[in-house]
Protein backbone atom coordinates (compact mmCIF):
# COMPACT_ATOMS: atom_id res chain seq x y z
CA UNK A 1 0.00 0.00 0.00
CA UNK A 2 1.46 3.48 -0.89
CA UNK A 3 1.54 5.44 2.52
CA UNK A 4 0.63 9.20 2.14
CA UNK A 5 3.68 10.63 3.15
CA UNK A 6 5.22 8.90 0.25
CA UNK A 7 3.21 10.87 -2.34
CA UNK A 8 3.05 14.78 -2.60
CA UNK A 9 0.17 16.49 -1.62
CA UNK A 10 -0.99 17.72 -5.00
CA UNK A 11 -0.97 13.88 -5.67
CA UNK A 12 -2.95 12.73 -3.28
CA UNK A 13 -5.45 16.04 -4.12
CA UNK A 14 -5.97 13.86 -7.13
CA UNK A 15 -6.62 11.00 -5.85
CA UNK A 16 -9.20 12.21 -3.41
CA UNK A 17 -10.66 13.84 -6.59
CA UNK A 18 -11.14 10.61 -8.54
CA UNK A 19 -11.58 8.75 -5.37
CA UNK A 20 -14.68 10.91 -5.19
CA UNK A 21 -15.73 10.81 -8.62
CA UNK A 22 -14.59 14.04 -9.95
CA UNK A 23 -13.46 15.25 -12.81
CA UNK A 24 -9.67 15.83 -13.11
CA UNK A 25 -8.30 18.85 -14.95
CA UNK A 26 -5.53 19.31 -17.79
CA UNK A 27 -3.10 20.45 -15.49
CA UNK A 28 -3.46 17.88 -13.08
CA UNK A 29 -3.45 15.16 -15.76
CA UNK A 30 -0.14 16.51 -16.88
CA UNK A 31 0.96 15.72 -13.18
CA UNK A 32 0.00 12.15 -13.29
CA UNK A 33 1.96 11.93 -16.80
CA UNK A 34 5.11 14.06 -15.13
CA UNK A 35 5.20 12.97 -11.46
CA UNK A 36 2.84 9.66 -10.81
CA UNK A 37 4.58 6.28 -10.55
CA UNK A 38 2.93 3.55 -12.54
CA UNK A 39 1.61 1.90 -9.35
CA UNK A 40 -0.34 4.63 -8.23
CA UNK A 41 -2.16 5.57 -11.80
CA UNK A 42 -2.39 1.84 -11.75
CA UNK A 43 -3.82 1.93 -8.60
CA UNK A 44 -6.97 5.02 -9.54
CA UNK A 45 -7.46 3.74 -13.01
CA UNK A 46 -8.54 0.50 -11.79
CA UNK A 47 -10.86 1.48 -9.06
CA UNK A 48 -12.27 3.86 -11.83
CA UNK A 49 -12.51 0.90 -13.76
CA UNK A 50 -14.46 -1.21 -11.44
CA UNK A 51 -17.00 1.33 -10.56
CA UNK A 52 -17.62 1.34 -14.45
CA UNK A 53 -17.87 -2.02 -15.51
CA UNK A 54 -17.09 -4.24 -12.41
CA UNK A 55 -15.31 -6.63 -13.33
CA UNK A 56 -16.37 -7.40 -16.67
CA UNK A 57 -13.92 -7.61 -19.85
CA UNK A 58 -15.50 -7.65 -23.16
CA UNK A 59 -14.52 -8.84 -26.00
CA UNK A 60 -16.58 -9.71 -29.79
CA UNK A 61 -16.35 -11.58 -32.76
CA UNK A 62 -14.92 -10.16 -35.35
CA UNK A 63 -13.32 -10.16 -38.81
CA UNK A 64 -11.94 -7.22 -40.80
CA UNK A 65 -12.21 -6.31 -44.51
CA UNK A 66 -8.79 -4.08 -45.64
CA UNK A 67 -10.25 -2.99 -49.38
CA UNK A 68 -6.96 -1.55 -50.52
CA UNK A 69 -3.37 -0.67 -48.96
CA UNK A 70 -3.29 1.79 -52.08
CA UNK A 71 -3.31 5.72 -50.44
CA UNK A 72 -3.47 8.90 -51.71
CA UNK A 73 -1.87 10.12 -48.34
CA UNK A 74 1.78 9.74 -47.06
CA UNK A 75 1.55 9.04 -43.28
CA UNK A 76 4.92 9.04 -41.62
CA UNK A 77 4.41 6.31 -39.69
CA UNK A 78 2.36 4.14 -41.62
CA UNK A 79 4.04 0.51 -42.69
CA UNK A 80 1.39 -0.27 -44.66
CA UNK A 81 0.13 1.74 -47.46
CA UNK A 82 1.06 2.25 -51.26
CA UNK A 83 0.93 5.57 -52.98
CA UNK A 84 -1.12 5.43 -56.05
CA UNK A 85 1.82 5.56 -58.65
CA UNK A 86 3.11 2.48 -57.16
CA UNK A 87 -0.20 1.04 -56.97
CA UNK A 88 1.16 -2.29 -58.70
CA UNK A 89 2.90 -3.48 -55.59
CA UNK A 90 -0.81 -3.23 -53.12
CA UNK A 91 -4.04 -4.52 -53.10
CA UNK A 92 -7.29 -3.59 -54.71
CA UNK A 93 -10.17 -6.00 -53.87
CA UNK A 94 -13.63 -5.76 -55.69
CA UNK A 95 -17.10 -5.98 -54.26
CA UNK A 96 -17.37 -9.74 -55.17
CA UNK A 97 -13.77 -10.45 -53.35
CA UNK A 98 -14.90 -8.64 -50.34
CA UNK A 99 -18.12 -10.60 -50.64
CA UNK A 100 -16.54 -13.72 -50.85
CA UNK A 101 -14.39 -12.96 -47.49
CA UNK A 102 -17.88 -12.40 -45.42
CA UNK A 103 -19.45 -15.51 -46.82
CA UNK A 104 -16.21 -17.46 -45.49
CA UNK A 105 -17.99 -17.21 -41.78
CA UNK A 106 -22.04 -17.89 -42.90
CA UNK A 107 -23.04 -19.96 -40.66
CA UNK A 108 -20.47 -18.60 -37.63
CA UNK A 109 -21.52 -16.27 -34.81
CA UNK A 110 -19.68 -13.69 -36.01
CA UNK A 111 -21.28 -10.31 -35.09
CA UNK A 112 -19.14 -7.36 -36.14
CA UNK A 113 -17.20 -6.84 -39.53
CA UNK A 114 -14.78 -3.99 -39.43
CA UNK A 115 -13.79 -1.90 -42.76
CA UNK A 116 -10.86 0.29 -42.73
CA UNK A 117 -8.24 1.24 -45.59
CA UNK A 118 -6.01 3.29 -47.53
CA UNK A 119 -7.67 5.90 -49.64
CA UNK A 120 -7.60 5.12 -52.86
CA UNK A 121 -9.32 7.23 -55.49
CA UNK A 122 -11.32 5.33 -57.86
CA UNK A 123 -13.06 3.51 -54.40
CA UNK A 124 -15.62 6.02 -53.92
CA UNK A 125 -18.67 7.04 -52.10
CA UNK A 126 -20.90 4.61 -54.51
CA UNK A 127 -18.58 2.07 -54.44
CA UNK A 128 -18.39 1.60 -49.93
CA UNK A 129 -22.21 2.20 -50.37
CA UNK A 130 -22.91 -0.57 -52.65
CA UNK A 131 -20.31 -2.73 -51.06
CA UNK A 132 -22.35 -1.75 -47.73
CA UNK A 133 -25.46 -2.80 -49.53
CA UNK A 134 -24.20 -6.27 -50.81
CA UNK A 135 -23.08 -7.24 -47.40
CA UNK A 136 -26.37 -6.41 -45.79
CA UNK A 137 -28.07 -8.01 -48.41
CA UNK A 138 -26.04 -10.98 -47.41
CA UNK A 139 -26.20 -11.01 -43.89
CA UNK A 140 -28.68 -8.12 -42.28
CA UNK A 141 -27.69 -8.96 -39.15
CA UNK A 142 -23.86 -8.49 -39.27
CA UNK A 143 -22.67 -4.78 -37.88
CA UNK A 144 -21.08 -2.93 -40.36
CA UNK A 145 -18.52 -0.95 -38.76
CA UNK A 146 -16.59 1.15 -41.06
CA UNK A 147 -14.31 3.56 -42.49
CA UNK A 148 -12.73 5.93 -40.44
CA UNK A 149 -12.97 9.84 -40.56
CA UNK A 150 -9.65 10.00 -42.95
CA UNK A 151 -11.87 7.90 -45.88
CA UNK A 152 -14.86 9.93 -44.81
CA UNK A 153 -13.22 13.16 -45.47
CA UNK A 154 -11.67 12.14 -48.77
CA UNK A 155 -14.61 10.66 -50.31
CA UNK A 156 -17.80 13.35 -49.32
CA UNK A 157 -15.12 15.68 -50.90
CA UNK A 158 -15.20 13.99 -53.87
CA UNK A 159 -18.34 13.45 -54.26
CA UNK A 160 -18.84 17.14 -53.12
CA UNK A 161 -21.64 16.42 -50.44
CA UNK A 162 -21.98 17.64 -46.94
CA UNK A 163 -20.23 15.18 -43.87
CA UNK A 164 -24.47 14.12 -43.17
CA UNK A 165 -25.68 13.73 -46.52
CA UNK A 166 -22.91 11.85 -47.30
CA UNK A 167 -23.17 9.61 -43.90
CA UNK A 168 -26.70 9.60 -44.33
CA UNK A 169 -25.94 8.07 -47.89
CA UNK A 170 -24.45 5.42 -46.55
CA UNK A 171 -26.51 4.77 -42.98
CA UNK A 172 -29.06 3.90 -45.62
CA UNK A 173 -26.39 1.74 -47.40
CA UNK A 174 -26.14 -0.18 -44.57
CA UNK A 175 -23.50 1.61 -41.90
CA UNK A 176 -23.84 0.99 -38.45
CA UNK A 177 -21.23 2.69 -36.46
CA UNK A 178 -17.60 4.05 -37.11
CA UNK A 179 -14.20 2.85 -36.41
CA UNK A 180 -11.96 5.30 -34.34
CA UNK A 181 -9.07 5.70 -36.59
CA UNK A 182 -7.08 8.74 -38.32
CA UNK A 183 -7.09 10.67 -35.33
CA UNK A 184 -3.59 10.00 -34.84
CA UNK A 185 -2.19 13.32 -32.44
CA UNK A 186 -5.21 15.96 -33.06
CA UNK A 187 -2.05 18.61 -32.29
CA UNK A 188 -1.13 20.50 -35.37
CA UNK A 189 2.55 20.50 -33.67
CA UNK A 190 2.85 17.29 -34.05
CA UNK A 191 -0.14 16.41 -36.64
CA UNK A 192 1.47 18.15 -39.13
CA UNK A 193 5.10 16.19 -38.70
CA UNK A 194 3.48 12.81 -38.64
CA UNK A 195 0.32 13.05 -41.30
CA UNK A 196 -0.38 16.72 -42.72
CA UNK A 197 -1.57 15.89 -45.61
CA UNK A 198 -4.93 14.23 -44.12
CA UNK A 199 -8.04 15.42 -42.64
CA UNK A 200 -6.88 17.76 -39.46
CA UNK A 201 -8.28 18.02 -36.15
CA UNK A 202 -11.68 19.82 -36.89
CA UNK A 203 -12.39 17.84 -39.21
CA UNK A 204 -12.18 14.17 -37.75
CA UNK A 205 -13.86 15.66 -34.54
CA UNK A 206 -16.93 17.39 -37.23
CA UNK A 207 -17.14 13.87 -38.66
CA UNK A 208 -17.70 12.49 -35.39
CA UNK A 209 -19.94 14.76 -34.28
CA UNK A 210 -22.34 14.79 -37.28
CA UNK A 211 -22.43 10.95 -36.80
CA UNK A 212 -23.33 10.95 -33.30
CA UNK A 213 -26.06 13.27 -34.03
CA UNK A 214 -26.86 10.86 -36.61
CA UNK A 215 -27.58 8.23 -34.19
CA UNK A 216 -24.38 6.15 -34.47
CA UNK A 217 -21.71 4.85 -32.41
CA UNK A 218 -18.30 5.52 -33.05
CA UNK A 219 -14.73 4.88 -31.53
CA UNK A 220 -11.52 7.00 -31.12
CA UNK A 221 -8.32 6.47 -31.04
CA UNK A 222 -5.14 8.01 -29.78
CA UNK A 223 -1.63 7.06 -31.39
CA UNK A 224 1.13 7.40 -28.57
CA UNK A 225 4.56 6.44 -28.32
CA UNK A 226 6.67 8.61 -31.13
CA UNK A 227 7.26 12.10 -31.09
CA UNK A 228 4.57 13.88 -28.93
CA UNK A 229 5.11 15.21 -25.54
CA UNK A 230 2.75 14.69 -22.69
CA UNK A 231 0.85 17.92 -23.28
CA UNK A 232 -0.19 16.66 -26.77
CA UNK A 233 -1.74 13.51 -25.44
CA UNK A 234 -3.51 15.96 -23.15
CA UNK A 235 -4.87 18.33 -25.54
CA UNK A 236 -6.07 15.14 -27.53
CA UNK A 237 -7.88 13.76 -24.88
CA UNK A 238 -9.56 17.27 -23.65
CA UNK A 239 -10.86 17.25 -27.44
CA UNK A 240 -12.63 13.90 -27.40
CA UNK A 241 -13.48 14.68 -23.54
CA UNK A 242 -14.94 17.45 -24.69
CA UNK A 243 -17.33 15.89 -27.81
CA UNK A 244 -18.36 13.22 -25.66
CA UNK A 245 -19.93 15.96 -23.08
CA UNK A 246 -21.96 16.97 -26.31
CA UNK A 247 -23.28 13.62 -28.25
CA UNK A 248 -22.28 10.48 -25.44
CA UNK A 249 -21.50 9.28 -28.74
CA UNK A 250 -18.03 7.43 -28.38
CA UNK A 251 -18.38 4.16 -26.60
CA UNK A 252 -14.90 3.39 -26.14
CA UNK A 253 -11.62 5.03 -26.15
CA UNK A 254 -8.54 3.13 -28.12
CA UNK A 255 -4.84 4.40 -27.42
CA UNK A 256 -2.65 3.02 -30.00
CA UNK A 257 0.91 2.29 -29.24
CA UNK A 258 3.17 3.38 -32.37
CA UNK A 259 5.09 0.54 -33.90
CA UNK A 260 7.99 1.00 -36.19
CA UNK A 261 9.16 -1.33 -38.45
CA UNK A 262 8.91 -0.40 -42.34
CA UNK A 263 8.45 2.89 -42.09
CA UNK A 264 9.19 6.52 -42.04
CA UNK A 265 9.50 6.62 -38.71
CA UNK A 266 11.45 3.64 -37.64
CA UNK A 267 14.55 5.51 -36.36
CA UNK A 268 11.99 6.55 -33.07
CA UNK A 269 12.27 3.50 -30.79
CA UNK A 270 8.98 2.36 -29.32
CA UNK A 271 7.91 2.95 -25.85
CA UNK A 272 8.64 0.35 -22.84
CA UNK A 273 5.45 -1.72 -21.18
CA UNK A 274 5.54 0.70 -18.12
CA UNK A 275 4.87 3.78 -20.45
CA UNK A 276 2.29 1.64 -22.34
CA UNK A 277 0.71 0.98 -19.13
CA UNK A 278 0.76 4.08 -17.81
CA UNK A 279 -0.91 5.84 -20.42
CA UNK A 280 -3.60 3.52 -20.29
CA UNK A 281 -4.14 4.61 -16.60
CA UNK A 282 -3.96 8.10 -16.71
CA UNK A 283 -6.45 7.63 -19.85
CA UNK A 284 -8.95 5.84 -17.71
CA UNK A 285 -8.67 8.44 -15.31
CA UNK A 286 -8.88 11.29 -17.62
CA UNK A 287 -11.41 10.17 -19.84
CA UNK A 288 -14.23 10.07 -17.27
CA UNK A 289 -17.37 9.99 -19.62
CA UNK A 290 -16.05 7.56 -21.88
CA UNK A 291 -17.74 4.19 -20.84
CA UNK A 292 -15.29 1.87 -22.25
CA UNK A 293 -11.20 1.92 -22.80
CA UNK A 294 -9.89 -1.27 -25.40
CA UNK A 295 -6.17 -2.51 -25.86
CA UNK A 296 -6.24 -3.53 -28.74
CA UNK A 297 -4.53 -6.81 -28.73
CA UNK A 298 -3.18 -7.43 -31.98
CA UNK A 299 -1.06 -4.07 -32.05
CA UNK A 300 0.01 -4.38 -28.24
CA UNK A 301 0.50 -8.11 -28.13
CA UNK A 302 -1.61 -10.72 -26.40
CA UNK A 303 0.53 -10.52 -23.10
CA UNK A 304 0.82 -6.83 -22.69
CA UNK A 305 -3.44 -6.52 -23.76
CA UNK A 306 -3.68 -9.05 -20.78
CA UNK A 307 -1.47 -6.87 -18.25
CA UNK A 308 -3.46 -3.63 -19.45
CA UNK A 309 -6.51 -5.39 -18.06
CA UNK A 310 -4.99 -4.27 -14.32
CA UNK A 311 -4.55 -0.91 -15.63
CA UNK A 312 -7.76 0.38 -16.42
CA UNK A 313 -8.87 -2.11 -19.64
CA UNK A 314 -11.92 -3.23 -19.80
CA UNK A 315 -12.25 -4.81 -23.47
CA UNK A 316 -9.91 -6.37 -25.53
CA UNK A 317 -11.18 -6.20 -29.25
CA UNK A 318 -12.07 -9.28 -30.91
CA UNK A 319 -11.77 -12.66 -32.37
CA UNK A 320 -9.90 -11.05 -35.82
CA UNK A 321 -9.31 -14.16 -37.30
CA UNK A 322 -6.12 -13.04 -38.96
CA UNK A 323 -7.84 -10.53 -41.44
CA UNK A 324 -5.88 -7.14 -40.89
CA UNK A 325 -2.49 -6.60 -41.56
CA UNK A 326 -1.82 -2.67 -40.46
CA UNK A 327 0.18 -4.14 -37.49
CA UNK A 328 1.94 -7.28 -38.82
CA UNK A 329 3.12 -5.17 -41.10
CA UNK A 330 4.13 -2.56 -38.45
CA UNK A 331 6.33 -4.55 -36.27
CA UNK A 332 3.67 -6.19 -33.86
CA UNK A 333 4.79 -9.72 -32.32
CA UNK A 334 0.98 -10.77 -33.45
CA UNK A 335 2.41 -11.76 -37.39
CA UNK A 336 -1.21 -13.89 -37.46
CA UNK A 337 -3.43 -12.01 -34.84
CA UNK A 338 -6.23 -14.62 -34.56
CA UNK A 339 -7.57 -16.00 -31.54
CA UNK A 340 -10.29 -18.64 -30.78
CA UNK A 341 -13.44 -17.22 -27.74
CA UNK A 342 -11.61 -20.37 -26.05
CA UNK A 343 -8.10 -18.72 -25.94
CA UNK A 344 -9.84 -14.88 -25.09
CA UNK A 345 -11.83 -15.86 -22.27
CA UNK A 346 -8.47 -18.40 -21.08
CA UNK A 347 -6.48 -14.36 -20.99
CA UNK A 348 -9.16 -13.17 -19.20
CA UNK A 349 -9.76 -15.30 -16.37
CA UNK A 350 -5.97 -15.58 -16.22
CA UNK A 351 -6.49 -11.91 -15.20
CA UNK A 352 -9.46 -12.75 -12.78
CA UNK A 353 -11.73 -10.86 -14.23
CA UNK A 354 -15.14 -11.74 -15.96
CA UNK A 355 -15.26 -12.40 -19.80
CA UNK A 356 -17.99 -11.19 -22.02
CA UNK A 357 -19.09 -11.52 -25.41
CA UNK A 358 -20.65 -8.36 -26.81
CA UNK A 359 -21.60 -6.93 -29.55
CA UNK A 360 -20.38 -3.44 -30.96
CA UNK A 361 -22.25 -1.64 -29.52
CA UNK A 362 -21.12 -3.61 -25.72
CA UNK A 363 -24.83 -5.44 -25.34
CA UNK A 364 -24.04 -8.18 -23.68
CA UNK A 365 -24.13 -11.92 -25.84
CA UNK A 366 -22.39 -14.33 -22.97
CA UNK A 367 -20.99 -13.86 -19.86
CA UNK A 368 -18.26 -16.98 -19.58
CA UNK A 369 -17.40 -16.61 -16.07
CA UNK A 370 -19.28 -19.55 -14.71
CA UNK A 371 -18.07 -21.80 -18.11
CA UNK A 372 -15.57 -24.02 -18.55
CA UNK A 373 -12.66 -23.88 -21.58
CA UNK A 374 -12.44 -26.79 -22.96
CA UNK A 375 -12.55 -28.15 -26.69
CA UNK A 376 -16.14 -27.69 -27.42
CA UNK A 377 -15.92 -23.99 -26.75
CA UNK A 378 -14.96 -21.69 -30.34
O1 LIG B 1 -5.42 5.49 -37.68
C1 LIG B 1 -1.13 2.97 -38.51
C2 LIG B 1 -2.89 3.18 -36.72
C3 LIG B 1 -5.10 3.13 -37.18
C4 LIG B 1 0.58 2.41 -37.30
O2 LIG B 1 -12.39 1.50 -33.65
C5 LIG B 1 -0.54 2.50 -36.48
O3 LIG B 1 -12.50 -0.49 -32.80
C6 LIG B 1 0.72 1.92 -34.67
O4 LIG B 1 -8.05 2.84 -35.89
N1 LIG B 1 1.85 1.84 -35.40
C7 LIG B 1 -6.20 2.33 -37.86
N2 LIG B 1 -0.48 2.24 -35.17
C8 LIG B 1 -6.74 1.21 -36.97
C9 LIG B 1 -7.79 1.67 -35.99
C10 LIG B 1 -8.52 0.70 -35.14
C11 LIG B 1 -7.95 -0.51 -34.84
C12 LIG B 1 -8.68 -1.40 -34.04
C13 LIG B 1 -9.93 -1.11 -33.58
C14 LIG B 1 -10.50 0.11 -33.90
C15 LIG B 1 -11.89 0.40 -33.42
C16 LIG B 1 -9.79 1.04 -34.67
O5 LIG B 1 -3.93 2.33 -37.12
C17 LIG B 1 -4.60 4.38 -37.84
C18 LIG B 1 -3.30 4.59 -37.11
O6 LIG B 1 -3.48 5.32 -35.95
N3 LIG B 1 -1.59 2.86 -37.26
N4 LIG B 1 0.19 2.68 -38.56
C19 LIG B 1 1.84 2.07 -36.72
N5 LIG B 1 2.96 2.00 -37.42
FE1 LIG C 1 -3.12 6.20 -45.72
FE2 LIG C 1 -4.15 5.56 -43.32
FE3 LIG C 1 -1.61 4.85 -43.96
FE4 LIG C 1 -2.21 7.43 -43.53
S1 LIG C 1 -2.37 5.75 -41.98
S2 LIG C 1 -0.98 6.61 -45.25
S3 LIG C 1 -4.28 7.59 -44.35
S4 LIG C 1 -3.48 4.10 -44.94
Amino acid sequence: MISPTDISADLQEIAMKVKAGQRITDEECLLLFDKASLGFVGSLANEVRQQKNGEKVFFNRNFHIEPTNVCVFSCNFCSYSKLYAKRDEGWELSIDQMLHMVKKYDGQPITEVHIVGGVHPKMDLQFFADLLKAIKNHRPDLHIKAFTAVEYDYMFRKAKVSVAEGLKFLIDAGLNSIPGGGAEIFHPEIREKICADKVDADGWLLIHETAHQLGLHSNATMLYGHIEKPVHLVDHMRRLRELQDRTHGFNTFIPLKFRNKDNDMSHIPESTVVEDMKLYAIARIYLDNFPHLKAYWPMLGRQNAQLSLSFGVDDIDGTIDDTTKIYSMAGSEEQTPSMTTAELVTLIKQAKREPVERDTLYNEIRNYSGVEVNAELN
